[in-house]
């Protein structure tokens, strides 16, 4: 490819409204350009990174025994009606009409589509297991789109759905896919852990998600720091048994605490350690009140209260509802004189408080020696809270330590959820109907292209991967004025291409600088670098990883580029 005639709009400055390095990079090598809020278009450089993922994705899909297909992005509601997802996805779900007023979701999945598809032609179970996925594009209304391709409104994913005749030939798949999804994110060059992770609102039981690790990361992931325990934060399980100290329980004492707000400065005014306060709130599960006590030094994990009760929505009660519920304001809450019909459930680690101290349902007022049983009843003790760091790791080896991940891929054992949902049945080698087996198993494709830009830069730019990078190699001819400058990177410009790497010249009659600053911003891993001594047949090569320079004789470039991207 010649620069001159490549639309990569390079710019100097960083984009204003971009935060985080990737979205400001892809912006500044002119790989990317935002159309709108969380909508982007993919300019050429990025496009053929996009499409080597793409071929990565592909390559061990087929090995793992998928086959490739394309769904519609146009959902007939009628399909998400019977799943009963039309009326559970609010705004985020993109809906539209048709010329004839007809309803149709813009596909933010398709476990709807593929599900229905199959019903329709699949009948036995000899035609099981059936693994198919595609790449495609998305929509889902973000709220609040951020970091570019990181979190879009329109982005491309893998998806791909499995239908199975018995658990066992789930789980062998589910494998199977997993290892693929080890080997796509190991060929990207991404530093990921697999996660154990919260199935959220689509049921079955075993789910991971691949974290790529990053500060930037939305995600928190909860590791062991001596097994290879990991888990998403959301489900981390805490595993502590909680000793009852022997003290004996005393009298309990309603007592002044004037503009005490929060846990740390009731537990400093009463000269009590914050572990023996405890924390009422009050939650909205679906449409019940619920009040949910932990220990003053933990927090409520809203996805273990959701769980629980296998609720679909799991929110905090606001200061109205509260109000009206207990005539206090949040910060006074306590489970003493609670309504009768209030249920209220606890974290393990409250019930082994002795002499405990809790709001008193009264501006200004605190309990303290409380004690769960005597002074209040919890219709369930569970485990409620987040997991922390020092925490020891559920899988009982080393201690947990927390970091921060970009989730880039979910795979899920769905069970039968959408199968008995939308009718997906077979007969068994008994001729009796079963509701097929069902995994899902997805990818952010254009995800993953941010998530190596944001693991592979320097203060120069973009430094991809040889698997993924745009280009192989890139030519720069110091002065194309020069003849025999120009003409020395045209020889080894062909010469390579006829070795069958895929090279970017750069033909283009602009100051050495300027090549130079847009050569590090596009990070192609080889660069080539035709100067003064090219009539003495000597290159400068580059490695874009390192960026360690050398000079070298054109006759030994083959071997050296051939070592860089292996
Ligand atoms: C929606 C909207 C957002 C969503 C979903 C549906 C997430 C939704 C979960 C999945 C599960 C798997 C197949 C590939 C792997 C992930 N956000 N999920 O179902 F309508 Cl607006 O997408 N789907």
């Amino acid at each position: 490819m010649r620069q001159s005639m490549m639309f990569s709009p390079t710019l100097r400055e960083v984009p204003a409204d971009a935060e985080v390095k990737s979205h400001q990079l892809l912006l500044r090598a002119g790989f990317m350009r935002q159309n709108a809020s969380g909508i982007y278009s993919f300019l050429p450089l990025g496009l053929k990174v996009l499409h080597n993922v793409e071929t990565i994705i592909r390559e061990e899909m087929e090995r793992a025994g998928a086959m490739e297909l394309l769904m519609p992005a146009l959902q007939p509601s009628e399909l998400w009606q019977e799943s009963g997802r039309w009326y559970s996805y609010g705004p985020e779900l993109m809906r539209m009409k048709d010329r004839h007023n007809r309803e149709f979701a813009l596909g933010a999945t398709h476990e709807e589509v593929i599900t229905t598809l199959v019903r329709d032609e699949v009948k036995s179970y000899k035609k099981l297991p059936l693994t198919l996925y595609q790449i495609q594009t998305k929509f889902r209304d973000e709220k609040r789109p951020r970091f570019g391709l990181l979190r879009g409104r329109e982005f491309l994913m893998k998806d791909a759905y499995s239908f199975h005749a018995s658990q066992e030939s789930l789980d062998e798949i589910y494998d199977r896919l997993f290892q693929a999804y080890s080997n796509i994110f190991t060929r990207c060059g991404l530093n990921f852990r697999a996660v154990i992770a919260d199935s959220g609102a689509m049921g079955g039981k075993d789910t991971h998600e691949f974290m790529v690790l990053s500060d930037i990361g939305e995600d928190t992931i909860a590791y062991s720091d001596t097994s290879s325990y990991a888990a998403n934060i959301e489900m981390a399980p805490v595993a502590v048994n909680y000793e009852k100290s022997d003290e004996a329980a005393k009298e309990i004492e309603k007592v002044s605490t004037p503009d005490q707000k929060s846990i740390e400065d009731v537990s400093r005014f009463l000269n009590l350690e914050a572990a023996k306060c405890f924390k009422s709130m009050v939650f909205k599960v679906d449409d019940k009140l619920v009040m949910v006590l932990v220990r003053g030094d933990h927090e409520v994990n809203d996805i273990k209260v959701k769980n629980l009760y296998g609720a679909a929505v799991v929110e905090l009660a606001s200061p109205e509802e509260v109000k009206e519920l207990m005539n206090c304001t949040v910060g006074s809450l306590g489970p003493i004189g609670a309504p009768k019909d209030l249920e209220i459930i606890a974290d393990y680690a409250v019930e082994a408080i002795v002499n405990g101290c809790c709001g008193a349902n009264e501006e200004g007022y605190h309990y303290i020696n409380v004690n769960a049983g005597r002074d209040y009843t919890v219709s369930q003790f569970a485990d409620l809270r987040f997991i922390q760091e020092g925490d020891p790791s559920p899988d009982g080896e080393g201690a947990i330590r927390f970091a921060q991940g970009i989730e880039v891929g979910h795979v899920f054992k769905l069970g039968t959820r959408y199968s008995e949902a939308m009718g997906a049945a077979y007969l068994d080698e008994n001729g009796k109907t079963q509701p097929m087996i069902m995994g899902c198993y997805g990818i952010g494709v254009s995800r993953t292209v941010a998530a190596i830009a944001e693991q592979y830069n320097d203060e120069g730019g973009l430094k991809w991967p040889a698997t993924v990078a745009p280009f192989a190699v890139h030519v720069i001819p110091v002065n194309v004025k020069t003849d025999v400058q120009r003409e020395k990177a045209e020889d080894i410009y062909a010469a390579l291409k006829k070795q069958g790497y895929d090279v970017l010249l750069d033909d283009r009659q602009e100051r050495a600088g300027v090549k130079f600053a847009d050569a590090d911003l596009f990070g192609i891993p080889v660069r080539i670098t035709v100067g003064k001594k090219a009539e003495e047949g000597i290159v400068e090569v580059k490695n874009r990883q390192t960026n360690e320079s050398q000079e070298m004789r054109v006759e030994e470039l083959s071997n050296y580029i051939a070592d860089i991207l292996k």
